[in-house]
Parts: C-alpha cells; sequence; structure tokens
C-alpha cells in the first residue's frame, strides 16, 4: 500500500449532490456572512453574485471542520477571489466589513421586513419602499396599496406565522391532517417533506405529500381536505392549485419553475393548549391556537419518488442534483421526472435511491441534503 502523502485532503464536490451536509454546520461565522451577502444581492436582482455567495456558503457548511486558516480552504470548490477575500477579513477581525455596513442598511433592513411578510417578494418590497414606505403599520395606512388575498392574510396572521414552526407543531398538523384523510379513504398516504424531513428543529412551514392509489384522483383529495378544514372552522388560508401535469412534456431547465401538481399553500388554525395573545384589533382577547402555514402536494402515485426527491429540498441541493444531471450526464431531472437526452427516454423510478442511482450518484440521506 502507499501512503497518502501528509497533505492529501479529500476532494469535496462542487455539486451539493455530491457532498453530505449534515444540520451542524462548523462554519456558521462564515456561512452567515455570505447569506446576507446573497440575500443583500437577491434585493438588488445580482442573480449570479447571489449564487455564487449561496455556493460558498453550501461548500462550507459541507466540512467537517471548521477553517482556521487560507491554507483550509485550498482545493475546494466555488471559493474565488472575492469569497476568499471575505473569508480572510472574518479571519482576522472575526466580522466582515461589508456585511456589517449591509446589516446597518436601512433599504436592507426594510426589503428583509417587508418580505417577511406571507406574499411579499422583493419586486413589490421594493416597490413599497421607493414610496417611501419603512414599517409594517405604514404599509398598512397607505391608502393606494392594493393587497393581493395572499398578501392580505399575511399581514392579518403576521404575529403567528412571521415566527417560527417547531417539530411539536409539525407533528400536530401531521396527526391533525391524518385524522381528516382517514375520512376520505383508508389508503391515502401522507409524508412529512421540506425542511423537517430534513431533520430541522423549526421552519418557516410544514411540508406535506400526500399520494393515493387510484392515479387520478390526487385532486379531488386536496379538495376534499380543503373542504373539511373550512367545515372544521380551522382554514385560515387557501390557495389551491390545480394540476398542469402533462407527462409528456420534458423535464424543465429551469430550476425555479413550479412544479405541475395539483397542490395547495394553506394557513390553518392550530389548537396549541396554552393561552396566547390574540392576533391584531383582538389584542385583549387570549386564544388558544396559532395560526401555521401548511404546504400540501399531491402527485399521482407513480410520480412520487421525483416529487418527494423535489420538495425535501434543501434548495441549493436542489439546484444542484438539475445541474449535476444536466452537465454531467446529459439528463433533465425535475419535479416530476428524469430524461436522458442521449437516449431520448424518460427513465422511471419508484423511489429516491432508483433516481440517485439512476443519476449515478451515491444515495445521499435526508439529513445529509441541508445544503
Ligand atoms: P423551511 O420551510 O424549513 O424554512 O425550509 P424548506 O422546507 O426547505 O423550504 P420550503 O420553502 O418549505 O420548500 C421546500 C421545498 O419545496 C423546496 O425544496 C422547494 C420545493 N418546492 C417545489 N415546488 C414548490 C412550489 O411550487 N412552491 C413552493 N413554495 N415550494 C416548492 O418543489
Ligand atoms: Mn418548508
Ligand atoms: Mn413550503
Amino acid at each position: 500500500k502507499t501512503a497518502l502523502p501528509a497533505t492529501s485532503k479529500p476532494t469535496v464536490s462542487q455539486y451539493a449532490c455530491q457532498r453530505r451536509t449534515t444540520l451542524d454546520n462548523q462554519n456558521k461565522i462564515f456561512t452567515d456572512a455570505f447569506e446576507v451577502l446573497a440575500e443583500s444581492n437577491e434585493f438588488l436582482d445580482s442573480r449570479g453574485q447571489c449564487l455564487a455567495f449561496r455556493r460558498a456558503a453550501s461548500v462550507l457548511k459541507s466540512l467537517q471542520f471548521t477553517l482556521r486558516s487560507l491554507d483550509d480552504i485550498e482545493g475546494l470548490p466555488c471559493l474565488g477571489e472575492q469569497i476568499k477575500s471575505v473569508i480572510e477579513e472574518i479571519f482576522e477581525f472575526r466580522t466582515c466589513s461589508k456585511v456589517e455596513e449591509i446589516l446597518r442598511d436601512e433599504k436592507y433592513q426594510t426589503l428583509k421586513l417587508f418580505t417577511s411578510v406571507f406574499g411579499v417578494g422583493p419586486k413589490t418590497a421594493e416597490k413599497w419602499y421607493r414610496k417611501g414606505l419603512r414599517t409594517l403599520k405604514a404599509v398598512l395606512a397607505e391608502p393606494d396599496i392594493h393587497l393581493n388575498k395572499m398578501q392580505e392574510a399575511g399581514f392579518l396572521y403576521y404575529e403567528d406565522i412571521s415566527k417560527s414552526v417547531s417539530k411539536a407543531d409539525a407533528q400536530a398538523v401531521e396527526t391533525l391532517i391524518k385524522d381528516t384523510i382517514s375520512y376520505y379513504s383508508s389508503d391515502t398516504k401522507l409524508f412529512l417533506t421540506g425542511g423537517f424531513r430534513r431533520g430541522k428543529e423549526h421552519g418557516h412551514d410544514v411540508d406535506f405529500i400526500l399520494t393515493t392509489p387510484e392515479i387520478g384522483k390526487e385532486q379531488a383529495l386536496l379538495l376534499f381536505l380543503i373542504d373539511k378544514f373550512k367545515n372544521l372552522g380551522i382554514l385560515l388560508y387557501s390557495d389551491f392549485q390545480e394540476s398542469t401535469f402533462d407527462i409528456q412534456k420534458l423535464p424543465s431547465c429551469k430550476f425555479e419553475a413550479m412544479d405541475h401538481f395539483p397542490k395547495c399553500f394553506l394557513i390553518l388554525k392550530l389548537k396549541t393548549g396554552e393561552q396566547t395573545a390574540g392576533v391584531q384589533q383582538n389584542q385583549n382577547d387570549s386564544r388558544d391556537w396559532k395560526a401555521i402555514r401548511v404546504d400540501l402536494v399531491a402527485p399521482p402515485a407513480d410520480r412520487y419518488a421525483f416529487a418527494m426527491l423535489g420538495w425535501t429540498g434543501s434548495t441549493q441541493f436542489e439546484r444542484d442534483l438539475r445541474r449535476y444531471a444536466r452537465k454531467e450526464r446529459r439528463m433533465l431531472l425535475d419535479n416530476h421526472a428524469l430524461y436522458d437526452k442521449t437516449k431520448h427516454a424518460f427513465l422511471e423510478a419508484q423511489t429516491e435511491e432508483e433516481i440517485f442511482d439512476l443519476l449515478g450518484l451515491e444515495y445521499i440521506e435526508p439529513w445529509q441534503r441541508n445544503a
């Protein structure tokens, strides 16, 4: 056997789907800085810069050691000169001046506040900022601002849904939905997905996949659930999106493209068993519930594996799965299907393991996808 040279380090892939990234982040001081830089570039609409910072953060999250010196980053992917200089500055001062400047910036603070409202994206936030608005109160008091239904709900339940959802809340929602679907059919299945499936303790919402064995009944299942929630008096907001799924269509190359399965974005009233201050005008009333954001998606049963892989995240992991498929395998992957451009054929899979296999990737467990 030949001994490895003393300096050799395991190589780190440029693709998040070839790295194992747990929630145990050893480089938080660096990744927090990069996330601020990424977000500020997102507000400035600089997509390339934003992605570069997100990629750098993702690489550092996968490391099993804390960076101590510039030697440690040698050979790591996605760390260009600009990124390196930020890391260097943090080595020296424990902080980065550009990040400090952004955090103090009124525009950044305001856009961050506005986009924390459900239904408000960077574009709307920017528009409000340009009108001179700086607080949520000011937005609500502005006469010529028209809020859509989603934003209206976002403001109404802001107190609750701007706080994070705990694992216990997620489990309570799971039980609630399980009980409700038992009235629909006994062979309907419910799976937790999104951040909680990756093992997170907190999230901004709870994501579920539902399947029913009879193909074509997915939409009816969601509509049944929404109706039941309404009758139970726990439906605070519902945005139902019907299926636009077409089995013939090639997977979308664009990551941002939303999927075509029937789904709904909800706000549900979750009984908490403890008294909380009332929402908005009813500040003085106490209540024993809180508003929770819940996403439900119901793919046809034979699309389950692709939907599960797509909805588990993280966003960075998904981005790199698709990029890897396209660049390294000449395949197109999205939440619905995998298509081999060389063979001109769709590749079928029943499990996530099979999809990784078809892509020639080692299987990465959900809790290792926190890229
Ligand atoms: P968090 O809620 O704990 O903060 O994080 P998360 O669970 O990772 O994020 P998420 O915003 O709830 O999204 C979970 C996954 O769902 C993510 O990989 C993106 C994916 N997703 C789709 N299609 C759609 C869609 O149409 N709308 C939304 N909101 N998310 C979608 O694949
Ligand atoms: Mn989520
Ligand atoms: Mn979600």
